[in-house]
């Protein structure tokens, strides 16, 4: 049974006090890998990501660069939008939090949590890291080379005093504690228990509006205060929905993807404002890891940082979205560089994958006249495509179910290897004399394994996929996941008359640029 219950995903909103960078773009990628892989499997769903423009961290990079806030985030947000769409992310809303009806979502929320008693007015006096735009215990600060105070990030800290409403935070302890422990909830589950233990040790009230600057959702009825900047970015996953309004079905969220630097926000306030609005709370947060420059974080003082898109620009966006997906496994950190994206593309994609294709349709094309045909097949063409079959169709599926997608593309690069060893084992070229009707049977048994391949790694490579499946003459409506149990696709474009034109390399192989190869 094809279950077709709705499935929304979200990423993190970046801040656009700058242009994205890798990490960025390994989020935004891994969420759309997850969004069309959803689809295939016949959910509806719906995908959100965008910036989160708010804040002290906005409003100090602005006047450093002695402009507004608002025009700051307007240009750095039209490079968010342009990364993924030119990653091919596919995104159903691009999210602003500086647009009306988030403003309105975030101040219907407040008033929820108002109503629900939860706020009050007080003084907050204590230490703020504006980089992390977060609120630090005395005795979470470590201490930096210079003696001076530092976030458990590593951010300066400063300390702050002023008037501020708070959030009962104290309130869902017992509550929160139970979530965490929940199987499911919350994953990695090597990031459960930090937050476990952050709850156990007991929770303080959090304060939630900001007085000294005015960048931000004016808290309703209360002059002078804007929302401290988490509270409305949280809520742009409702907003995204039509919050106050009817959100239709995809409220509770079936994932929030998000970095393992921002769980908290994610697994202990958030829960906890849903909690007190009396709303579902998301199924699943997944913290993923951190994606480093040859082990190193990417930063401007050590001349580091790369342009997402100089990189597909360079490797090409399915080769970047196959390595980033392949090379890291999954909630872990990982790194990248030239060599290594070079080298997985070629010897996966180019050699491997692509070399398959194309060996296989200039044969059809050249041997045949392109001409499929009805076709006997022998014991070893049957269990070629049953294990096929079950790689494409049951292992990658189930991994990527699971979010391990390193293993789910292992899994189809065994598929992959399987039909080259069949290839060069049944050398259908020595076949063309001496046995004409095995050739075509060899070589239309890869087609149909080809078939299958490209069906099952669409959500990495959605560009690629795609051009191979139109090479295979396969419709739109039958290139899902269901369509893989289908029999009689095969006989249909026989019937058809459709014929394999002579192909053009899918991927072609990639050379090192001079100053990777250089440095
Ligand atoms: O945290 N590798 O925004 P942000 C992988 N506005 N992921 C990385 C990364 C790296 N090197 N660096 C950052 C914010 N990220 C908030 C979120 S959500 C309601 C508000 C991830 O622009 C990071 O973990 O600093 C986060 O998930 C996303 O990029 C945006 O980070």
């Amino acid at each position: 049974m094809v279950d077709t219950s709705p499935f929304y995903i979200t990423t993190a909103i970046s801040y656009p006090n700058g242009r994205p960078h890798i990490g960025h773009a390994y989020e935004a990628i891994a969420a759309d890998v997850i969004a069309r892989f959803q689809r295939l499997q016949g959910r509806s769903v719906r995908f959100q990501t965008g910036t989160d423009e708010h804040g002290l961290k906005m409003a100090r990079k602005a006047e450093e660069q002695g402009r507004t806030p608002a025009d700051l985030a307007d240009e750095m947000s039209g490079y968010f939008r342009e990364m993924c769409d030119a990653l091919d992310v596919s995104y159903d809303r691009f999210i602003r939090t500086s647009e009306p009806d988030h403003h309105r979502a975030s101040q219907a929320l407040w008033q929820a949590m108002e109503a629900a008693g939860d706020l009050y007015l007080d003084r907050y006096e204590g230490w703020y890291s504006v980089r992390d735009e977060a609120y630090y215990d005395e005795s979470e600060l470590a201490v930096g080379e210079g003696g001076e105070k530092l976030s458990p990030q590593g951010t300066p800290v400063e300390w702050t005093i002023e008037e501020s409403w708070f959030f009962r935070l104290s309130n869902y302890q017992d509550r929160l504690l139970d979530l965490l422990r929940s199987p499911g909830f919350l994953e990695p589950a090597s990031r459960r228990n930090e937050m476990i233990a952050f709850v156990e040790q007991g929770l303080r009230d959090l304060s939630v509006s900001r007085t000294s600057f005015d960048w931000g959702v004016k808290v309703p009825g209360s002059d002078g205060h804007v929302m401290y900047v988490w509270v409305d970015a949280l809520t742009n996953y409702l907003t995204g929905l039509g919050y106050p309004d009817d959100m239709g079905n995809f409220w509770p969220a079936s994932l929030h993807l998000i970095g393992k630097d921002i769980v908290r926000f994610h697994t202990i306030y958030w829960p906890a404002f849903l909690m007190s609005a009396n709303l579902p709370l998301p199924r699943k947060v997944f913290g993923h890891g951190f994606l480093l420059n040859r082990g190193q974080k990417e930063s401007k003082s050590l001349g580091n940082v790369t342009d997402p898109l100089t990189l597909a620009e360079t490797f090409g966006v399915d080769a970047l979205r196959y390595f980033l997906m392949r090379e890291v496994v999954f909630g872990q950190d990982g790194s990248y560089s030239p060599e290594a994206i070079v080298l997985r593309a070629n010897s996966e994609l180019a050699n491997a994958f692509g070399n398959l294709a194309q060996r296989t349709l200039s044969m059809i094309a050249k041997n045949m006249d392109g001409r499929l045909e009805a076709f006997e097949q022998a014991d070893r063409d049957r269990e070629l495509l049953a294990a096929l079959a079950d790689l494409c169709a049951n292992h990658l599926p189930a991994r990527f179910e699971a979010l391990d997608f390193s293993n789910g593309i292992d899994e189809w690069m065994r598929a992959v290897h399987a039909c080259n060893q069949y290839v060069d084992e049944q050398a259908p070229w020595a076949l063309k004399k001496s046995d004409p009707a095995r050739m075509k049977a060899v070589l239309q048994t890869l087609f149909v394994a080809l078939r299958d391949l490209a069906i099952a790694i669409q959500p990495v490579v959605p560009g690629k996929s795609s051009a191979l499946l139109d090479q295979l003459g396969i419709p739109e409506s039958e290139r899902n996941y269901a369509a893989l149990a289908d029999k009689t696709w095969f006989d249909r474009l026989v019937a058809k008359g459709f014929t394999v034109a002579p192909p053009t390399p899918l991927f072609p192989r990639l050379e090192l640029p001079a100053e990777a190869e250089a440095s």
